[in-house]
């Protein structure tokens, strides 16, 4: 692009004025990780079953290009790669496992051998592995049930799994030499109204607790539970709540919660949540995504809400204190496209927020200057911010300004249409 520099120039200056270094913003965000999602590349379907998406979760849309084998996903994660800035860490879930000469074997028996394609790809990128079990999409889950399931044999099942994933995270932490945050979500619940609603959450408890008991490393697996308030098909109740998960992270050792801001009820805000959690906790997690109208992860876009986030997190000075991560999928438009655009959205935020006045605004805050507060934050709105981000793109060697979507334009028509 033309003018990057220029522009900089002047917009650094702007910045400067108000107290804000341009050039330390960018230098930081280069070095904060963002776990990008692998299930955007294929409409969450993975690699161990033919069977749909299941467990409360929904993509919509078709359009051609998908991937739909290992090598195609990963060929698309390295466009993605190419073509979004910042410091990146793959988030994989367990049925991505990829089997090879020695065949398939079911989600109770997975093993690290399964993921060494995915350490050899997160070694290219020198970056780690975020894991998740994976209890959706599967003939094992009985009644919309898997941890909670009032059958044995069915928790059992998924113990085994939430086991395996266990030793399969340290395993990505040990080879990468990055921690690996592995996150537990179920969709259990029922549509109907039940008759028995502490019942499966006990059960549910239980289970994790049985899951984390198979011994690892704290420093080197970073075990997370993740509420939901409903799923399509689970409407009335869903066993791992927001004060369920919140509460057994609290009470258990070495876990932490998983806020994911498509899982409120609409008129919450995670951004709110943020800064009331880390009054408590060293470290938390979150799954970044854009619902519209209901919890429909649509690609993360560069919004109000998402801006509120990334602002909590950076004026809290918690960037190494949250875990983010980014979750959502749309089938509907290019899948490449999708991805790149939800993380430059991301890293927008953040450098958008760290190149906010935030000392100052606090300070007009605690001196109860709440008109001078309000005319600054909107002042803040029309600052010269896509020249910082400018730079930031060319400085982390990716495109700046929409020409990036020529290679996505390329890339459809010379590899996506001919899959
Ligand atoms: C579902 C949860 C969950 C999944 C992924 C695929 O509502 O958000 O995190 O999206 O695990
Ligand atoms: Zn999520």
């Amino acid at each position: 692009m033309k003018n990057v520099n220029e522009a900089y120039e002047l917009a650094k200056a702007r910045y400067a004025e108000l107290g804000v270094d341009t050039d330390a913003a960018i230098a930081k965000l280069k070095e904060i990780p963002l776990s990008v999602h692998c299930w955007q590349g294929d409409d969450v379907i993975g690699f161990d079953h033919d069977g749909p998406l299941t467990g409360g979760i929904q993509t919509t849309g078709n359009y051609p290009g998908k991937a739909t084998t290992p090598e195609q996903l990963f060929e698309d994660y390295e466009k993605v790669f190419s073509l979004a800035p910042g410091k990146k860490k793959l988030n994989v879930h367990a049925c991505y496992a990829i089997f090879e000469e020695d065949g398939f074997v079911d989600r109770d028996k997975l093993e690290p051998r399964h993921f060494k394609k995915w350490v050899e790809l997160a070694k290219k990128y020198n970056t780690g592995i975020d894991f998740n079990p994976t209890f959706f999409s599967h003939p094992k889950i009985k009644d919309g049930l898997t941890l909670s399931s009032p059958d044995k044999a069915t928790r059992d099942f998924w113990i085994e799994h939430g086991k395996a994933c266990v030793r399969i995270s340290e395993y990505f932490a040990k080879e990468t030499g990055y921690p690996c945050v592995m996150n537990i979500w179920t969709g259990d619940g029922y549509k109907d109204v039940p008759a028995d609603r502490m019942g499966p959450r006990m059960r549910y408890k239980e289970s994790i607790e049985a899951i984390l008991s198979e011994p690892f490393d704290p420093k080197l697996v970073k075990p997370c539970v993740e509420s939901k308030v409903f799923g399509i098909g689970v409407e009335s109740y869903t066993v791992g709540s927001a004060e369920f998960t919140l509460t057994y992270a609290a009470t258990h050792e070495n876990v932490l919660p998983l806020m994911d801001n498509g899982h409120y009820h609409p008129t919450e805000v995670v951004s709110d949540k943020i800064p009331a959690l880390l009054c408590y906790w060293p470290e938390i997690a979150l799954h970044i995504t854009r619902g519209v109208r209901w919890d429909s992860d649509h690609v993360l876009l560069f919004d109000d809400e998402t801006k509120e986030m990334a602002k909590e997190i950076v004026r809290c000075d918690a960037l190494d204190r949250v875990y983010m991560a980014l979750d959502y999928f749309d089938a509907s438009i290019n899948r490449v496209s999708a991805w790149v655009v939800g993380i430059r959205s991301w890293e927008k935020a953040l450098l958008s927020a760290m190149v906010t006045p935030n000392a100052m605004l606090k300070s007009l805050q605690d001196e109860n200057k709440l008109t001078e507060l309000m005319m600054m934050q909107e002042e803040m709105k029309t600052m010269p911010f896509g020249a910082v981000w400018d730079k930031y793109c060319e400085e982390c060697g990716v495109v700046a300004g929409p020409a990036w979507f020529d290679e996505i334009k390329k890339y459809e028509e010379e590899v996506q249409l001919k899959r």
